[in-house]
C-alpha cells in the first residue's frame, strides 16, 4: 500500500503547474531531458498536474541535478550502486542523481554486459512521486516500492500509485 511523508505535504493548490530546470553545468544531452520529460508525463496523466521545463534553474520549482559523492546536502552519494538518487518531500523540490551510476538512457536495460547498470527513467519516475508527496509502497509491483531488481526497467505506475497520487492531488 502506498504512503506519503509525515503531514502529508503536497504542492498546494495554486502551485500545480509546476516548473523543472536541470543543473546547467550538468549540459545533459537532449536523449536525457527526453527521459526526464516521459518521466514527468507518466504523472501528470493521472493528476491535475503539469510539468514544464524552463531554462533558469534557480527559477524552477524542481531542480535536478547530477552530483557526485559530497555535495553540500549532508546526503552524499556513494559511488557505484547504493544510493541511485535522492528526492525530498513537498516543497523542497529537489532531485539529486548520483553521477556515478551507470545510467543507462535508451536500449534495453536488461541486455546490458554493465553489471551495474541503472535505468535512468526508471529512478526518476520513483524519484518524481517523492518530490510530489509520495513515501514508500509496500506493493512490490508499484514504482514506489523500495527496492528494484538489477538491471531492471520499471515505469508503468502500478494501481497503487494512482491511488495514492490521486489521494494527494
Ligand atoms: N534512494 C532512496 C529512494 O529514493 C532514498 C530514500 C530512502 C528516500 N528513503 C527514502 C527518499 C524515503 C524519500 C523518502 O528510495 S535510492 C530506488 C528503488 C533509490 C531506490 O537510490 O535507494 C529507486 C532510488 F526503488 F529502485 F530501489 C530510486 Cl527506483
Ligand atoms: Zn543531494
Ligand atoms: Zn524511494
Amino acid at each position: 500500500h502506498y504512503s506519503f511523508f509525515p503531514g502529508s505535504p503536497v504542492w498546494p493548490v495554486g502551485r500545480r503547474d509546476l516548473t523543472y530546470a536541470f543543473q546547467p553545468e550538468n549540459e545533459l544531452t537532449n536523449e536525457v531531458k527526453t527521459v526526464f520529460a516521459r518521466a514527468f508525463l507518466r504523472w501528470s496523466q493521472v493528476t491535475p498536474l503539469t510539468f514544464t521545463e524552463i531554462q533558469t534553474f534557480s527559477a524552477a520549482d524542481l531542480k535536478i541535478g547530477f552530483f557526485v559523492g559530497d555535495h553540500g546536502d549532508g546526503e552524499p552519494f556513494d559511488g557505484v550502486l547504493g544510493t541511485l538518487a535522492h528526492a525530498f518531500s513537498p516543497t523542497a523540490g529537489r532531485f539529486h542523481l548520483d553521477g556515478d551510476e551507470n545510467w543507462v538512457v535508451g536500449g534495453d536495460i536488461s541486455t546490458s554486459s554493465v553489471a551495474s547498470a541503472v535505468d535512468l527513467e526508471s529512478v526518476a519516475v520513483h524519484e518524481i512521486g517523492h518530490l510530489l508527496g509520495l513515501g514508500h509502497s509496500s506493493v512490490e509491483d508499484s514504482i514506489m516500492f523500495p527496492t528494484i531488481a538489477s538491471r531492471t526497467r520499471k515505469v508503468e505506475l502500478a494501481n497503487d500509485d494512482v491511488l495514492g497520487i490521486q489521494r494527494l492531488y
